[in-house]
């Protein structure tokens, strides 16, 4: 059977990719395997019918014959270990795959998510512009120990995997800030990345989503 995923019937980024469909999207298409997309408005995703597949109300989740996901990472990783191409067959090389896809969203993205929601949730806070700058140096330290890490190689442990995919999603959250310019092996990270084909198809369709009902 061919997997649905759930994804935002209007994505507040109108199409740029930046909800976390995109990643499980990137994922299937990475392996070459046909999907279905559910679109769901907010109401929709915080009713009972939504719930009974994800417990707080969210997109994406993921259904194959009798199997409900929900949480990007756990469903980028059952892809990954059920096709070819995005862990390496190696033992050792596919933990340290899963462990990027961690570190991705447990040490990179935990401060992107906090500077975003201060930008956009706590603007009228009387602590706001003391509390911003914190936030941003805590981005800014990831961002440096990552492009350290990365160095001048082309993906962070030896072939793409599915921790490049998972950490450049990540990584994109930040694209509307402007702060990835400041770390120019990042920048290049990322384009490597957004060029794939499969990035690309993925982009397109969840794009179309966005377009066809504003057109
Ligand atoms: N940890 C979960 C996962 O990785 O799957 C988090 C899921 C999550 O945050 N889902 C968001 C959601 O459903 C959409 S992706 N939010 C509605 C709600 O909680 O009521 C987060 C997101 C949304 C929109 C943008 N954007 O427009 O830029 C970026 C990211």
């Amino acid at each position: 059977m061919i997997p649905t995923i759930s994804a935002f019937e209007s994505s507040p980024d109108r199409g740029k990719g930046l909800a976390r469909d995109m990643r499980v999207r990137w994922a299937l298409e990475e392996a070459g395997q046909p999907y279905d997309v559910r679109l769901v408005s907010f109401a929709a995703m915080k009713a009972p019918a939504h719930r009974a597949l994800h417990p707080f109300g969210q997109i994406p989740t993921y259904q194959e014959d009798d199997l409900v996901l929900f949480e990007s990472g756990g469903i980028v990783l059952h892809i990954a270990e059920h096709h070819t191409g995005l862990l390496p067959a190696d033992a050792n090389a596919r933990a340290r795959a899963i462990t990027w896809m961690f570190a991705a969203v447990n040490t990179v993205e935990v401060p992107i998510i906090e500077f975003q929601n201060d930008k956009l949730l706590e603007r009228d806070k009387p602590w706001y512009d003391e509390r911003l700058p914190l936030v941003v140096e805590r981005v800014r330290v990831r961002l440096g120990e990552l492009s350290d890490r990365l160095g001048d190689a082309e993906w962070l442990d030896g072939a793409f995997s599915v921790g490049d995919l998972m950490m450049v999603a990540v990584l994109l959250r930040l694209r509307p800030s402007g702060m990835l310019g400041d770390y120019a092996r990042l920048a290049a990270y990322v384009a490597r990345a957004e060029a794939r084909p499969a990035y690309q198809r993925a982009f397109a369709a969840q794009l179309a989503v966005f377009t066809s009902r504003s057109g």
